[in-house]
């Protein structure tokens, strides 16, 4: 039977289970690049340039092994517009017996498959994503009759189950996580490793003219662009990773260095989430650095727990929880984004400095993300769909069932306690340890009130206050309101009116 097989541009793997048993010789792959995919939200002009030419990288290499590619670029005059309609086009143009995909990474995207089996009157085989380690229904399955879920057990089953860093049944070392041996704060005079970095080739350049043409009022610079576009070239930035970054992984996870946007990380979610690495390929590589000595422990079971613990997590949660998570909203927060996290021209340096970099580079680390742009976002009050909406837009690695979770669940405690047991909510005190920010800031982290005063500082107590009826019972944040009951009433009017008039200047 001639079957249509679609290959989106987040399943960029030679061996993806729509790709399994295809027949060389009559079927056809179908790739394209829609204006429904690039404007249903209006992403960083890196991330499009990314896509677009890892896909076209990707239908070469499937050419080469004999396949039949229709590859409809943006450009194109006949371009449909969106998966619908090019599969609309590609089944006017000849009989196939079937359509052949596999399970995509949004919600919307699902939706919109389960039409095409009536409306174009031909069968749809929707196949499971085997590149993750758990499937929806195993993650169903674990997380039935569980009040509340904890990434720290599902992340055992895991090491367990692919027997990653296990000694017979035991965890190695005899610890299932080293943490408390991570997170240091950063130290002068370290000698951050460069990131992997690619000459843009003839594809690339003919990529990011359209995009420079096409994509022009989108955020985000388009230039340098580096990114790895092949699995070769993923291979080579993981292995670079392996080499020169991961002994320190742990250590400087939580560092944030003013003017160093990479530091200790690994740079590859965006490869990862759209198929150029696989995540059990990077646990292994890990691992094996691990048992040939070079990287210690708490490194190696730190970045492994990254990627078959919270990564997993996180898709499974997602398809948990879909489609009413994308509108959970615990604290009824409804705060227009400030403009700023779009200009990077903040007044406070932390986020002045990751929201430019985010602009720059498509990537900001995770503490980045975590406790300066999500913390503010928290503690602000800003509506959980706009904040949503720009972490969607501004990251190459960003798709919903990645970033949603991740926004509305980990920074946002939108769900109300479902994925976190409280809310990361920090004063400045936290960026101040873990970063070099606040020597160039023009607040002080150390004064709590007055014109001068770090805004993490007292904007972190009047969300506690706002939100009391709805977090003085948190088993984990609950007591910081004896701390609040025990300060002066005018210490209390300090706070309020300080957040106050730092909401009016947002507002203005
Ligand atoms: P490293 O720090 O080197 O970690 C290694 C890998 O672990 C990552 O490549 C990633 O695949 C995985 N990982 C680590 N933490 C997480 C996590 N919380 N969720 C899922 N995977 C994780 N990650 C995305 O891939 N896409 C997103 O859209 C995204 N949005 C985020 C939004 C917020 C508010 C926060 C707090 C985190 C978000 N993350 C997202 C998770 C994490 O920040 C990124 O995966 C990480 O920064 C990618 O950089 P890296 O490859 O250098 O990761
Ligand atoms: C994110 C994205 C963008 C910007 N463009 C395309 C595209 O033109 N063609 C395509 O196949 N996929 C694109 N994507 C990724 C899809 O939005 C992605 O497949 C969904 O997020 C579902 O996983
Ligand atoms: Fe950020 Fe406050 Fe430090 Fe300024 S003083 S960089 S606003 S934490």
């Amino acid at each position: 039977m001639k079957s249509l097989r679609l290959i989106l541009a987040d399943q960029l793997t030679h061996d993806i289970s729509s790709l399994k048993d295809i027949d060389v010789g009559q079927d056809i792959v179908l790739m394209c690049e829609v204006a429904n995919e690039t404007g249903y939200v209006r992403h960083h002009k890196k991330k499009i340039a990314f896509l677009f030419s890892a896909m076209r990288h990707f239908a070469e290499e499937l050419r080469a092994r004999g396949i039949n590619v229709h590859y409809t670029k943006f450009d194109d005059r006949d371009n449909a517009g969106s998966f619908t309609k090019e599969i609309e086009r590609a089944l006017s143009r000849e009989n196939f017996g079937r359509i052949v995909t596999t399970f995509p990474g949004e919600y919307r995207v699902l939706e919109e498959m389960k039409t095409w089996a009536t409306r174009f009157d031909v069968d749809v085989e929707i196949r499971g994503d085997d590149r993750f380690l758990a499937t929806p229904e195993e993650f169903k399955n674990w997380a039935e009759g569980r009040k509340q879920l904890r990434m720290e057990y599902f992340y055992r089953d895991m090491r367990q189950s692919y027997s990653i860093l296990m000694n017979g049944n035991q965890p190695e070392g005899g610890k299932w996580n080293y943490d408390a041996e991570n997170r240091k704060p950063p130290k002068d005079g370290l000698n951050i490793p460069q990131t992997y970095s690619a000459e843009p080739d003839a594809i690339t350049c003919e990529v990011l003219a359209l995009v420079a043409d096409k994509f022009n009022a989108h955020f985000g610079d388009l230039e340098p662009f580096h990114f790895a576009v092949t699995r070769d070239q993923a291979l080579v930035a993981l292995h670079q990773f392996i080499d020169q970054r991961l002994c320190f992984f742990g250590d400087y996870q939580d560092a944030m260095i003013e003017g160093e946007p990479w530091m200790y990380h690994a740079h590859i979610s965006f490869y990862l989430n759209c198929g150029l690495l696989t995540p059990l390929e990077c646990a292994k590589a890990a691992e094996h650095a691990y048992h040939s000595g070079e990287a210690p422990l708490n490194a190696v079971e730190g970045f492994i727990r990254q990627i078959i613990g919270w990564r997993e997590y996180v898709r499974g949660i997602y398809w948990l929880k879909m489609p009413s998570y994308a509108s959970e909203n615990f604290f009824k927060a409804d705060r227009r984004l400030p403009d700023f996290y779009w200009s990077g021209e903040a007044t406070m340096n932390c986020l002045r400095q990751c929201i430019s970099e985010t602009k720059q580079n498509a990537y900001a680390h995770h503490i980045q993300r975590l406790m300066v742009l999500g913390n503010f976002a928290l503690i602000a009050g800003i509506d959980p769909k706009e904040v949503n909406e720009w972490f969607l837009i501004v990251y190459a690695d960003a798709y919903e069932w990645v970033e949603l979770p991740n926004v509305s669940g980990m920074i946002l405690f939108a769900d109300g306690g479902y994925f976190a047991s409280k809310p990361y909510a920090a004063g400045g005190s936290y960026i101040n340890k873990m970063s070099n920010y606040c020597e160039s800031c023009r607040y002080k982290v150390k004064e709590k009130n007055g014109p001068d005063a770090c805004p993490f500082n007292y904007l972190y107590w009047d969300f506690l206050a706002r939100n009391r009826d709805k977090l003085s019972q948190n088993h984990r944040i609950g007591m910081m309101y004896k701390t609040y009951d025990r300060m002066s009433e005018d210490k209390k009017l300090a706070i309020s009116n300080d957040s106050k008039t730092f909401f009016e200047g947002l507002e203005n």
